[in-house]
């Protein structure tokens, strides 16, 4: 059966990252760091899920002793440096600087009309999940769909399953009923580890990472309708 659709945000719904890109730049000059990183960094950088986390990543990175930080100086630099970030990215992305891969609204109309359910499964934050549907879809977004798994229900990161396992116990459905959308290997981790049936749709951050054990990569989802998904999915 197929019940319902598991969407990631970043990189999946849109081409977000080089705007999150940008956006943890400038909170690196408005704190004063000299940290500034490339696209090519930061394509690496994606291997750690979650802005805060790839922060501290990096900062280990360059500071790998850390003796002038005492732990509660670390978690406030990051949470500032984070609120920074996400308040350029909420402005920009509010600012029209985002719009949906090809494919994205239609598949979820489709999807929609067809009785199907629709869930979100992501590490961002909610501030950014809301800009971005906003945008895309109207003030209604969140009643297109049944649940919302984010940064602030389930906090531990892709590749673990947790989004994945709270978005469906949210929903009240079997892995086995639903199929996910990813873009990245951790997203793939992610939901495989939660049971689903992923489809990827690769961007220029990812497509250079292993989607072995996908259930079909796909350039974008124009390629994909209802009919198709049951087909690849049929169980
Ligand atoms: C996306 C992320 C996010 C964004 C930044 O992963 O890892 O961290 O890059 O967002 P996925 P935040 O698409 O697998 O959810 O700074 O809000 O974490
Ligand atoms: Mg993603």
């Amino acid at each position: 059966m197929l019940n319902a659709l598991i969407f990631d945000v970043d990189g999946t719904l849109a081409d977000t990252e080089s705007v999150h890109l940008e956006a943890f730049n400038h909170a690196f000059r408005q704190e004063g760091l000299d940290w500034h990183w490339s696209t090519e960094q930061y394509t690496q950088l994606l291997d750690i899920s979650g802005g805060k986390e790839r922060m501290l990543h990096h900062w280990r990175t360059v500071d790998p002793d850390m003796k002038e930080v005492d732990a509660g100086a670390l978690t406030d630099t990051i949470n500032r440096l984070h609120e920074i970030k996400t308040a350029y990215y909420e402005n920009a992305v509010n600012s029209g600087a985002v719009t949906l891969r090809p494919g994205v609204l239609a598949l979820m109309s489709e999807a929609r009309a067809q009785g199907l359910q629709l869930a979100i499964a992501t590490t961002t934050s909610p501030v950014n999940i809301a800009a971005l549907m906003r945008s895309a879809i109207g003030l209604d977004w969140r009643s297109h769909f049944l649940a919302v798994g984010d940064a602030s229900n389930a906090p531990i990161k892709k590749p673990n399953p947790q989004v994945y396992m709270k978005v469906l116990a949210d929903m009240g459905m079997r892995a086995a009923d639903c199929v996910a959308f990813e873009d990245s290997s951790n997203g793939l981790r992610a939901a495989t580890a939660a049971g689903l049936d992923t489809v990827i749709t690769p961007n220029s951050f990812t497509a250079h990472h292993d989607f072995k054990g996908a259930l079909r990569v796909v350039p974008d989802l124009s390629q994909v309708n209802v009919a198709r998904l049951r087909e690849w999915h049929n169980r």
